[in-house]
């Protein structure tokens, strides 16, 4: 009975489709654009991206002259425009990114994370309901979220479950478990169909550069001071973008309404082993003597409100929806590191804000 039901979820949700991704410029957003647009070719994919700091649309331009690629700027946090844009489309389904996404950030700015990541979400909910009019049938909103959501672990043996009681601790976290909250109540509320998804720290291509993996990698490339935070004990659960993008399509078009699912790599990093490793494995990428990245290593002031320790429990995703990590951390490091050296113009033009001229040329004038 159960598999007839996710088979019919399935088939009901292949059809054609018109599905808005926000936020699909940015890091994990681009690998599901490019995910969504390749292996669903019926699909009308619309890309609404405000191109923030943290918006690239050179991380899409493989994909960009795609017929059923659209990309449309805006701002969620402005209503009207978000109406306008539901009203022009009537997406059948909506894949919710967009956030202002970096806890230090959030730390000396708490307010623009607010309006985007609570206001924006509320805005999409309104458009969504608004457009859908209570004819619910094929429709989905999907809220993706994070494991910073449920505070910190302190106990080795714990794990966040989907039932974890939210416990946020940064000006980030507490704006997501917000915007988490509002999906939720639109659909206790309205009988808005939704999934929502948790997941852990995600590593890979166009990962911005001011996140710990790629800042590491830009600073050893370039011989200056490695800064980690604190001790270096905080503990990440680290998972390649493309097997996230892969969970989220699979929870789109399996997941059960209502239901939240954890996704995480079961993959836990102190922050000082994971920059070992990383200093050791560009060293040999790069030919440089054996141990000579580590000497950058620099300890500074620790993050305020540092959370200690995340770890995802996804054995609800494994066993319900039919997903599991396709790399290893070995294979997923070694794939972001080849990347980068082999791609290093990006972290160039980003470090120098060049990247705004690629949107110029392809869009400003259309
Ligand atoms: P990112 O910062 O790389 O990208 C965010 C994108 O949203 C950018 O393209 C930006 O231009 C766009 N955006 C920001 N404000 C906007 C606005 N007001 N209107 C329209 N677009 C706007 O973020 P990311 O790391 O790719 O994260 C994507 C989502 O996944 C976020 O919701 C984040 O909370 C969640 N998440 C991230 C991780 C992670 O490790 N990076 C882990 C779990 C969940
Ligand atoms: O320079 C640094 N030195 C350092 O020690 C930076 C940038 C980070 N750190 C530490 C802080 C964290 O313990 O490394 C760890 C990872 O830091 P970030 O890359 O900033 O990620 P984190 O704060 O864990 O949040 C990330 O994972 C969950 C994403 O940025 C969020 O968007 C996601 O929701």
């Amino acid at each position: 009975m159960r598999f007839f039901v996710v088979q019919l979820n399935i088939n009901i949700l292949m059809a054609a489709k018109t599905i808005i991704i926000t936020g699909g410029a940015g890091f994990i957003g681009s690998h599901v654009v490019r995910l969504f647009t390749k292996k669903y070719p019926d699909y009308q994919i619309i890309n609404l991206d405000k191109l923030t700091y943290a918006g690239n649309l050179t991380n899409l331009s493989d994909i960009d002259k795609l017929p059923n690629y659209t990309f449309e700027k805006g701002d969620i946090v402005d209503a009207a425009y978000v109406d306008a844009l539901f009203d022009k489309y009537k997406p059948d389904g909506v894949i919710h990114l967009a956030a202002e996404s970096h806890v230090d950030r959030s730390i000396t700015d708490p307010m623009s994370f607010v309006m985007t990541n609570v206001v924006g979400t509320v805005n999409l909910l309104n458009a969504a309901k608004k457009t859908w009019h209570g004819n619910y049938e094929g429709k989905l909103f999907y809220h993706v979220s994070t494991d910073e959501v449920y505070g910190e672990l302190h106990n080795p043996e714990e794990f966040f479950l989907e039932d974890t009681s939210y416990d946020p601790r940064s000006p980030y976290s507490a704006s997501k478990a917000s915007s988490d909250h509002f999906v939720r109540a639109y659909h206790n509320t309205y009988g808005m169909p939704m999934v929502l998804s948790n997941c852990s720290n995600n590593y890979g291509p166009n990962h911005f550069p001011e996140k710990l993996i790629p800042l590491m990698i830009n600073n050893i490339k370039n011989k200056k001071p490695l800064p980690v935070y604190g001790k270096g004990e905080n503990v990440r659960d680290w998972l390649y973008v493309i097997d996230h993008a892969r969970a989220i399509d699979n929870i789109f078009h399996a997941g059960k309404n209502g239901e939240t699912y954890n996704i995480g790599g079961n993959n836990e990093w102190t922050n000082i082993a994971l920059v070992h490793l990383l200093c050791d494995l560009m060293d040999s990428k790069l030919g440089n003597e054996v141990g000579k990245s580590r000497e950058l290593i620099t300890y500074v002031t620790d993050r305020a409100g540092h959370d200690l320790r995340y770890a995802i429990d996804a054995s609800k995703l494994m066993n319900e929806i039919d997903w599991k990590p396709s790399v290893t951390f070995e294979e997923g490091l070694a794939k972001t590191v080849d990347w980068y050296l082999n791609n290093w113009s990006w972290i160039e033009n980003i470090t120098s804000g060049d990247y705004a001229n690629y949107y110029n040329e392809m869009y400003a004038q259309r």
